[in-house]
């Protein structure tokens, strides 16, 4: 027994918002779309189940000690400033949410997927919106990472965690664990929380996937001005822990001993595909599509972080990009092709990264491979760096731009303009891109 929808969205995330805002714009009728999703809540508001929401959030206005950011206020698709998707949008829009629940298995070839409350829900056309999920310092051989100052963060109810554990730290210390995204985010809500901060990872410099020594060099020093500490080139081994079990310190390769009040580990994604593989084509860690986000079996379309799509401006490039634009983006696409077959074209995406820290906010455009030549005021934090390949320009990074600038910098990739000489671009520098 189960029930039966012609369209189907597996994940209640970023991506599954922005499908479902796409579907009641192109004439969804009620009670044909469902949205099932498992998204943890964790110490609830009265709210034991989530809808779609806007996860960049989590690490930004949600950590910070003055008015931080709770639903409903960010609930998709506030990013793009469309409507806000409440549950009564939902109630209104004829959709139905079945959250709180885990799919255990999917059978593409019946067109049925089973949750863990034991109800199967069919379906016509599948959206596989299932993200990814943090992975955890025990993949690694490390344990202990679940004792209760231990924190991640990816959803709600890691967030409401590291919210609750930073009340019982003020003006104590943290260890963040990695130097990506999630470390350089939560490093800078804790320190705006009182808390000193050391943060360690293994690469020479922070954000080593996408920065240059240079721009990280800069980074690392207002993060320093700060009171963050930065430990390089190095793993934790272990965790030291107190008789009632939680953290006071960590170990690291050297035998180096940091003591702590809590930590918070930022050290990866996995995307979630385990209940597809061997049902469809897997590349890059994701779900492969066409430029229609179409998987290998034609009833089933991927989005968000667990898919890898073409991008045409690299050539054909499959990529899996883990970033909130691309969820939008690969979502509303979907949902067109769906909607409007063969009117839909080729998915042609610019892949846009971003953060802000502090009074701090940079953007990057493009693809960071080839020469890099950096310009512009490092110490007044509006400076900037552009990537050559093959002559022409294929990535750009800003720190501390007007939404000119970055529209500018935006275009000057989508154009791949040529570059004739580094020297003259570094001389340039911004205005290589706004005259462009
Ligand atoms: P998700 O948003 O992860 O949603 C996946 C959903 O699927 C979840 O609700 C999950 O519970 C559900 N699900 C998975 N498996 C199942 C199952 N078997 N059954 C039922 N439900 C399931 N990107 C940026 O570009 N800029 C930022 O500033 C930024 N900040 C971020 C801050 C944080 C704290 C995090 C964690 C990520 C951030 N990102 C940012 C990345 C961005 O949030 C992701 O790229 C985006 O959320 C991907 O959307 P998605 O819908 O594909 O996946
Ligand atoms: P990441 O890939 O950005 O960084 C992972 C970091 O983990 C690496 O930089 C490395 O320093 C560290 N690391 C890896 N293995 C380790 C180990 N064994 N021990 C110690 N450190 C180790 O991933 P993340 O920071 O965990 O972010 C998770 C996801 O959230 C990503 O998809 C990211 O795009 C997304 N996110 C994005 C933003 C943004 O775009 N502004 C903000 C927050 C989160
Ligand atoms: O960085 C972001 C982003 O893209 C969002 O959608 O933060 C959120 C909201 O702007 C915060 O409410």
């Amino acid at each position: 027994m189960g029930r039966a929808f012609v369209y189907v969205i597996l994940g209640g995330g970023v991506a599954a918002g922005y499908a479902a805002l796409e579907f009641t714009r192109r004439g969804v009728n009620h009670g044909e779309l469902c949205i099932i999703s498992k998204e943890p809540v964790g110490i609830p508001l009265g709210l034991r189940q989530v809808p779609p929401y806007e996860r960049p959030a989590l690490s930004k206005g949600f950590l910070l000690p003055e008015a931080p950011a709770r639903l409903p206020a960010f609930h998709t698709c506030v990013g793009a400033n469309d409507d806000r998707l409440t549950p009564k949008w939902y109630k209104d829009h004829g959709i139905e949410l079945v959250l709180g629940t885990r799919v255990k298995a999917a059978d593409l070839r019946r067109k049925t997927l089973l949750t863990a409350t034991g109800e199967t829900i069919s379906y016509k056309i599948l959206i596989i919106a299932t993200g990814a999920r943090a992975l955890k310092l025990e993949e690694f051989g490390i344990r202990g990472s679940d004792a209760e100052n231990v924190c991640y963060l990816r959803s709600l109810a890691d967030a409401n965690r590291i919210v609750d554990v930073m009340k019982t730290c003020s003006g104590g210390h943290a260890v963040v664990i990695g130097g990506g995204y999630i470390g350089m985010e939560c490093a800078a809500a804790l320190v705006t929380n009182r808390i000193k901060v050391t943060m360690v990872f293994p690469e020479e410099h922070c954000m080593a996937r996408l920065f240059t020594p240079k721009i990280a060099e800069f980074y690392e020093e207002y993060y320093e001005s700060k009171g963050v500490n930065f430990i390089k080139g190095t793993v934790l081994t272990s965790f030291e822990n107190s008789s009632d079990g939680k953290v006071t310190a960590v170990i690291l390769r050297d035998g180096t001993r940091v003591p702590t009040d809590m930590v918070v580990v930022g050290i990866g994604i996995r995307a979630n595909t385990s209940l597809f593989e061997g049902q469809l084509s897997i590349d890059k860690g994701g779900i492969k599509v066409n430029s229609q986000m179409q998987t290998s079996v034609g009833s089933v379309y991927a989005v968000g972080d667990v898919a890898a799509f073409p991008v045409k401006l690299f050539g054909g490039d499959i990529r899996r990009l883990e970033h909130v634009d691309s969820a939008r983006r690969t979502a509303r696409h979907a949902v067109t092709s769906i909607m409007e077959p063969g009117k839909t074209g080729d998915f042609d995406y610019l892949p846009f990264f971003y953060s802000r820290v502090f009074a701090l906010s940079w953007q990057f455009y493009g693809d960071n491979r080839g020469e890099v030549v950096h310009y512009g005021d490092f110490p007044g934090a509006r400076f900037g760096a552009y990537w050559v390949d093959k002559d022409r320009l294929v990535g750009a990074f800003l720190e501390g731009g007007s939404r000119e600038d970055y529209e500018a910098i935006a275009n000057a990739i989508r154009l791949k303009v040529p570059v004739k000489d580094l020297a003259e671009l570094e001389r340039s520098g911004l205005s290589f891109a706004t005259q462009a």
